[in-house]
């Protein structure tokens, strides 16, 4: 890629918007300049995406496939820009054209093909596969609505759909000579051959041809643009078509439209499942494209018999939705391409790998037989054939396990078990953090675990530090290379040598310095989205992710409400002024989280605007959370609430992402915030609450009795009466659904249980605030840590453990 100058920039913007829009650049708006850069930037990538290709092509190397349901790629003008070197020179022309660069890039929507973590993690992981010259490319959907928009009126949560494609995506290259037929529903018929074996042909079944739309995902500043293929669904038309009837002309555009459903919407639930046909379709849909593209690919790129696929492809699966792409595959080496059971499960079982998101035993995915039987007749087959295997399997070779059949059998109960299913035909399985990993072996999948020790095995989290360090907070980022130099950007881990500063005053001031101006930028758009003045020399204390009861935003907004009548009864009170963000977004059908954001919200409005309360407390409930958004919170961050429940968040990845840009984690000791306390220690975080082991045992004995707290601990009482009495409501039973949760179903999260803990970790938190040369070094601590949550380590770690996969360097 050729590094234009600001100049040349200039130039080549002015002359396209000529060209193609006739436009001066006195009369072009901040989206036409968008678009006109946008075009550029593509016409920068497509040689080198071109090129890439050829490689893989030339060098035959192995290559890794991630299936996914979800991408939240967010918005890819910067990303491009910067990953293909010309962020700098771009903001400087625009500026000299008189336009604002945060405007002009503002105008690409998000693409918010995802939920949360789950999604993230799939795009940072696409941008250092990119960025490490590895050959892996991501498989998802093109949904034609992303995720709900979120708004909020009058406190509560309203959802609008989001039509992401309203405007032209300029990033995306329909390849419609790629397209592939996906077969629904139908007969199977099995025909007896010569040799004796099985043929099976599939009649009268509903058929949908899968259209392919590549995003480049390009690496930084090294020349790999590696593919993002997003599958749409659309009608299928044979060659020779029969003239249509009226009444079919009308029949058909109803199936036509019933077709462009498919990939009409994602899901809207995060860790937990949707068991709706249509999802069940969208994942089939998904895997079907996704394994018949790779087999052809496969078959274009090596010559090679498919028996030897595993030298050269290697399949990841994100969570246990593309599952199916395990029969799938099995489906088509079979009626494909004329490979026997056993020859089709040796290639199938070293081809699959999956991942395991959380241990939530709702969030487990299963699917009714009926459901799965009529909708895939032909993959259902291939189900319960390899589910009579693998119990046979155990019954003759393990008896020792015969007992446990039923927990591990892939049909039962009248239902399909997608963990099962994945774990059966993976040769490995893996979680998000250590101790994630360590509870499925010795809990969720402890039968499997017993039955192969062996595919077991841990790859914690990473995020990508180009888009949440370097993008997002370039004063931090041009700080760290004034101090140590630029290799950080391409070794992450070197972010340690800052630890030689941590005593040098006038550099830490400095830090503090682009921390505040973080702040000032984050109070400037709260005051322009809310209307609300927020302090920026207040604690900028910080919760934006999914909400869920685990996460127990309830005990954050507690805390809020405690200080808040601390402040009512002493409103001398000598606190440090402290402001609450939070961004969140619930299901739209989970009601106790659509009721903790409208306790969040009804909490901002008294709060903010009690005159007692002055300027020490302030409640921030930012709407829509999103990628963009979250780039533009992070950066400001001095604490991050890492507080779910112990045992139940897998990861987490927003920690990560904080404790990058000098925030302090205040958390329990769950997911990868134990591995940010294992790097820097008691002294450099806030640990507080139950551990793992302790909710465990509490689960396994019934609990704990929140009754006793609520009735000892008056600061609990008075909160849990508030809520009851109406006090945080227009009406009286506003929020008893909230209380009743806590006292009638026993609190299940342990809020009240860690309430207190968390009360005190507080108070730490203020009192270590006030020395500001050690919060300081505390901050830059943890920034010289956190390169090893750089996703390119992770990514490095797959490459090697799991996937085998070599970097094709030039
Ligand atoms: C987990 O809850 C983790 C991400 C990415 C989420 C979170 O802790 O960081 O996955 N799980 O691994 C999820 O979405 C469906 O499950």
């Amino acid at each position: 890629m050729q590094p234009y100058t600001a100049d040349g920039l200039k130039d080549e913007i002015t002359r396209r918007l000529r060209v193609d829009e006739g436009l001066s650049t006195h009369e072009a708006s901040p989206k036409d300049i968008y678009y006109a850069l946008a075009a550029i930037v593509h016409g920068e990538i497509m040689p080198a995406w071109k090129k890439t290709q050829q490689k893989h092509k030339e060098k035959k190397a192995k290559q890794v496939y991630y299936l996914s349901m979800e991408f939240l790629i967010g918005s890819l003008i910067k990303s491009n820009l910067l990953n293909c070197g010309m962020l700098g020179q771009t903001t400087e022309a625009l500026k000299e054209m008189g336009f604002y660069p945060e405007e002009v890039f503002g105008q690409e929507q998000d693409a918010a093909l995802g939920n949360g973590g789950l999604g993230r993690l799939a795009a940072c992981f696409l941008d250092s596969l990119s960025s490490l010259d590895y050959p892996g490319h991501g498989s998802g959907i093109r949904y034609r609505y992303g995720l709900f928009e979120q708004r909020i009126i009058h406190g509560n949560q309203v959802e609008l759909p989001d039509y992401w494609l309203k405007d032209p995506y300029p990033w995306e290259n329909r390849k419609e000579e790629e397209a592939i037929l996906i077969h629904f529903r139908g007969d199977v018929h099995m025909f007896k051959k010569n040799d004796g074996s099985l043929e099976f042909k599939y009649e009268n079944t509903d058929k949908v041809m899968a259209v392919p739309y590549d995003i480049p995902v390009v690496g930084y500043q090294n020349s790999t643009v590696n593919t993002l293929r997003l599958w749409s669904a659309e009608p299928y038309f044979p060659l020779e078509g029969d003239a249509t009837q009226d009444e079919d002309f009308y029949h058909d555009l109803e199936h036509q439209h019933s077709i462009e459903q498919i990939t009409g919407f994602l899901y809207p639930d995060d860790s937990s499942p949707e068991g709706k046909e249509l999802r069940l379709k969208q994942q089939y849909f998904l895997v079907s494209s996704s394994v018949q593209n790779i087999i052809r690919q496969f078959k274009d790129n090596y010559q090679l018999p498919l028996s030897r696929l595993p030298e050269k492809v290697v399949i990841q699966i994100n969570d246990t939705h593309p599952s199916l792409g395990i029969p799938e595959m099995m489906r088509v080496l079979m009626d494909g391409e004329n490979l026997g059971w056993d020859a089709a499960w040796k290639v199938t079982t070293k081809v699959f790998a999956y991942t395991n998101h959380t241990t939530l035993s709702e969030a487990l995915e299963t699917w009714p037989v009926g459901m799965m039987e009529s909708l895939l007749p032909r993959i259902y087959m291939i189900i319960h054939e390899i589910n009579e295997r693998f119990c046979q399997d155990i019954w003759f070779n393990r008896e020792e396990m015969r007992d446990q059949i039923p927990r591990m059998a892939v049909i039962a109960d009248g239902q399909v078990h997608m963990a099962r299913l994945a774990i059966i035909g993976s040769f490995s399985v893996n979680g998000v953090a250590r101790i994630h990993t360590e509870i499925l072996k010795k809990q969720e999948m402890r039968d499997f675990y017993v039955l192969s020790p062996g595919k077991f095995n841990n790859k914690t989290n990473g995020i990508t530090h180009r888009r949440w360090l370097l993008q997002a907070n370039p004063r931090l980022a041009d700080l760290i290379t004034e101090v140590i130099g630029p290799n950080w950007i391409r070794r992450p881990k070197q972010l340690i040598s800052l630890m030689k500063y941590t005593r040098d005053r006038p550099l830490l001031e400095k830090f503090s310095a682009a921390k505040q101006a973080n702040k000032q930028a984050l109070a400037a758009f709260i005051h322009q989205r809310t209307g609300i003045a927020v302090d920026p020399n207040s604690i900028f204390d910080v919760q934006i992710k999914r909400l869920h009861e685990y996460k127990r935003q309830l005990l954050n907004i507690f805390h809020v409400i405690h200080l808040y009548n601390e402040l009512k009864d002493n409103p001398q009170l000598d606190m440090i002024p402290r402001t609450f963000i939070f961004g969140a977004k619930a299901a739209p059908s989970y009601h106790l989280a659509k009721e903790i954001i409208k306790l969040i919200n009804t909490v901002a409005s008294i709060v903010n605007y009690d005159k007692d309360v002055k300027d020490k407390l302030k409640v921030i409930f930012l709407e829509n959370y999103n990628v963009s958004l979250a780039e533009k919170i992070i950066p400001a961050a001095d604490i991050s609430e890492q507080i779910s429940t112990a045992s139940k968040e897998a990861s987490g990845t927003g920690n990560m992402k904080m404790m990058m840009n000098g925030a302090l984690t205040l958390g329990t000791m769950d997911g990868a915030n134990i591995e940010i306390h294992d790097l820097v220690g008691d002294e450099n975080m806030f640990i507080f609450g139950l551990t793992a082991e302790q909710v465990m045992d509490y689960y396994r004995h019934g609990g704990y009795s929140a009754t006793e707290i609520y009735n000892t601990d008056d600061r609990v009482k008075r909160i849990l009466d508030q809520l009851k009495l109406g006090e945080f409501g227009s009406q009286e039973i506003e929020f008893k659904d909230i209380y009743y949760n806590i006292l009638s179903h026993n609190d299940p999260y342990f809020v009240l249980k860690d309430f207190e803990p968390y009360m005190e970790t507080h108070e730490i938190v203020e009192r270590t605030y006030r020395d500001s040369f050690s919060w300081l070094q505390k901050s830059v601590t943890n920034i010289a840590y956190s390169g090893k949550f750089s996703s390119d380590h992770t990514i490095q770690q797959y490459a090697t453990g799991i996937w085998n996969l070599k970097q094709l360097k030039e």
